[in-house]
């Protein structure tokens, strides 16, 4: 089904301390972004870069805490014009670091409380990003989006999350760096936690499938926030925080074609692509593909001859 796209600029690299991810917007459309999605008969709704007021009253007691005041004036931009943006169509915000979806999650889950959906999210990330300010020591604040999206203490200078996410509700999919604190934590929470290990094993269809089933039962919304460090860096080198053994190429659009075929995923976030770390853009291009694959794009349209598996 044709969906409008609304395409949001989050413009941050402060949420850790590599420079370069506050050019990923511009990354996504030189890449080929918006003609991707009208390719696919969808329309696209490029509402520019959202502007930012940093909130320089924002406190945290971890001194090891940095850029607080943007990442929270981040986070109030984006809050509101992701759930703004839920109102006309399907919002796709273009990192930006991971501390933008502290906003465009919270966004999300103001709609959803505002229409009586449960609100369900899915993290294709090799990190669980699961510290509070509290517990984090590198500071960097893109370590914490789940765990503010859980309700957890820590978040005082964001506010109050709206609608907390039920643990079950959350899938994280592709992890395989987590810090202590961060595991101390989710022993604590009912988190999906698909690691690679789980997908080595079981492969992506039926952790993937299963989850999606719980989403369509509970008839929710789906938040999907892909990282790029989901991939493994030798297909996707530009992101700050590498970390080997991601998914392969086919395993992502595997996942995004699924996506797609649920016909359940209402906003999706894409994170920390630093196209000043790309090699001649092309991690760039492959995020773009994989947005085309969960927005509709096949190999080949069936029904056609191929194995049906009976
Ligand atoms: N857990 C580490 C920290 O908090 C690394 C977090 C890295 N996060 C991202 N997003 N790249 O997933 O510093
Ligand atoms: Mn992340
Ligand atoms: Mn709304
Ligand atoms: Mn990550």
């Amino acid at each position: 089904m044709a969906k409008t796209c609304i395409l949001i600029g989050a413009a941050i690299d402060e949420g850790q301390r590599r420079p370069g991810c506050l050019m990923g917007p511009a990354a996504y459309r030189v890449a080929g972004l918006p003609q991707a999605l009208q390719e696919l008969g969808h329309g696209v709704e490029d509402r520019g870069d959202v502007a930012v007021v940093p909130d320089h009253d924002a406190q945290c007691p971890n001194p090891a805490v940095h850029s607080l005041a943007e990442v929270v004036g981040m986070a109030n931009a984006l809050r509101k014009a992701t759930d703004e943006a839920l109102d006309a169509g399907f919002p796709i915000i273009m990192g930006g670091d991971h501390s933008l979806a502290l906003g465009s999650v919270a966004g999300a889950a103001a709609h959803a409380a505002a229409k009586g959906k449960p609100l369900f999210l899915l993290w294709l990330d090799a990190h669980s990003d699961f510290h509070t300010p509290l517990t984090t020591t590198s500071g960097n604040l893109h370590g914490t989006p789940v765990a503010y999206c859980t309700g957890r203490d820590g978040f005082d200078a964001f506010g109050p999350f709206p609608a907390p996410i039920p643990p079950e509700n959350i899938c994280l999919f592709g992890i395989r760096s987590v810090d202590p604190a961060e595991h101390a934590a989710l022993l604590n929470h009912d988190i999906e936690i698909n690691d690679m290990r789980v997908l080595d094993e079981h492969g992506i269809v039926k952790p993937l499938r299963d989850f999606l089933n719980k989403v369509a039962a509970a008839g929710g919304m789906l938040h999907v926030s892909l990282d790029v460090d989901f991939l493994d860096p030798s297909i996707a080198p530009a992101v700050g925080t590498t970390v080997p053994g991601g998914t392969t190429i086919r395993e992502a659009h595997l996942v995004m074609e699924l996506l797609h075929e649920s016909a359940l995923v209402t906003s999706l976030d894409l994170v920390e692509l630093n196209p000043f770390l790309d090699d001649r853009g092309r991690t760039a291009r492959l995020m773009v593909d994989l947005v085309a694959s969960l927005m509709g794009r096949k190999v080949f349209d069936r029904p056609t001859r191929s194995y049906s598996g009976a």
